[in-house]
């Protein structure tokens, strides 16, 4: 049973990751853990750093939504990761943030199945749905450093103990609950460990993933591909269906005026329906 505020001491002591978590900091409120994030990344080495919150007063979606959520109810998380664009020593090529856009959504999805007896399922780009109802998001931001690496700040936000009163209030999309869904008590510090534990999976060095894999475990977690969809770009309404996704987390559509068009996560928008 998760009593009160996050164990971050506990986090410290039970993770067992290689570069993420490598630092743990703890604000209780904030405007965005992504803002605490970035703060660290201006003053020095940051790479491995989580910042966790119990609030945010200015939580952050994407294309300048917000992210809402009462607070002690959500697992509200920022991880910082630094990629040097030069490096490819351990893979065949640097990580990009559609790389991670697509393996946070898998890790928070593998996350939730160990901690909890719910099916977590990816919309893409970024929602994790429970039930056909969103249950958590990821913002990925990036900054080019001086030096030339990339910075990247992981956002993640996952629904753990709002009830329906909470999720009412929020706009348009339809919004659950891991406790709403779940048949056992949620333990955030629980699942906040073990999402750690499934970034490392992804994020340590050496990688020993290849693009493939990653696209595989993707669709594995999925809401179906196949699935008719309405995809809002560049001002202009299209329509088609969902056939795959690709490296750079683009969605790829066989669009009904003929022809298959890979969407960019950046500037698009799944339109419900
Ligand atoms: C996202 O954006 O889904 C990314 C959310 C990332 C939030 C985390 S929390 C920790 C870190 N710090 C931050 O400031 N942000 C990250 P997007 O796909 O743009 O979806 C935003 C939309 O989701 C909003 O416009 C609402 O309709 C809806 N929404 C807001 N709060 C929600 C919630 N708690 N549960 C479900 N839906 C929500």
């Amino acid at each position: 049973m998760d009593h009160g505020l996050l164990q971050i001491d506990r986090i410290r002591r039970e993770i067992r990751t290689v570069r993420i978590g490598k630092r743990i900091e703890y604000v209780e409120t904030t405007t965005s853990t992504n803002d605490e994030a970035w703060r660290h990344v201006d003053v020095g080495e940051a790479d491995g750093l989580v910042v966790f919150s119990e609030y945010q007063s200015a939580g952050r979606g994407r294309l300048g939504r917000q992210w809402q959520a009462p607070r002690g109810a959500g697992l509200l998380c920022s991880v910082v990761l630094t990629e040097n664009p030069s490096d490819d020593d351990d893979a065949s090529r640097v990580l990009t943030g559609g790389d991670l856009v697509l393996l946070s959504a898998v890790a928070v999805c593998d996350a939730i199945g160990v901690c909890t007896d719910v099916t977590a399922k990816i919309k893409w780009p970024n929602d994790i749905r429970v039930s056909g109802r969103k249950a958590g998001g990821i913002l990925v931001e990036s900054r080019t450093q001086p030096g030339g690496d990339i910075a990247y700040v992981v956002g993640i936000g996952i629904n753990c103990l709002q009830h329906e009163g909470h999720l009412a209030s929020l706009p348009k999309t339809p919004a659950t609950s891991l406790d709403l869904q779940s048949v056992s008590a949620v333990d955030r510090t629980a699942l906040a460990i073990a999402l750690l534990g499934e970034l490392d999976r992804w994020l340590a060095r050496p990688r020993t993933w290849s693009g493939e894999d990653l696209r595989s475990a993707w669709m594995a977690h999925a809401e179906p591909m196949g699935q008719r969809i309405r995809v809002q770009h560049a001002g202009k309404i299209v329509s088609g269906m969902m056939i795959d996704v690709d490296p750079a987390a683009a969605l790829v559509v066989q669009v009904d005026e003929g022809g298959v068009r890979a969407f960019d996560a950046a500037t698009t928008t799944v339109l419900p329906g």
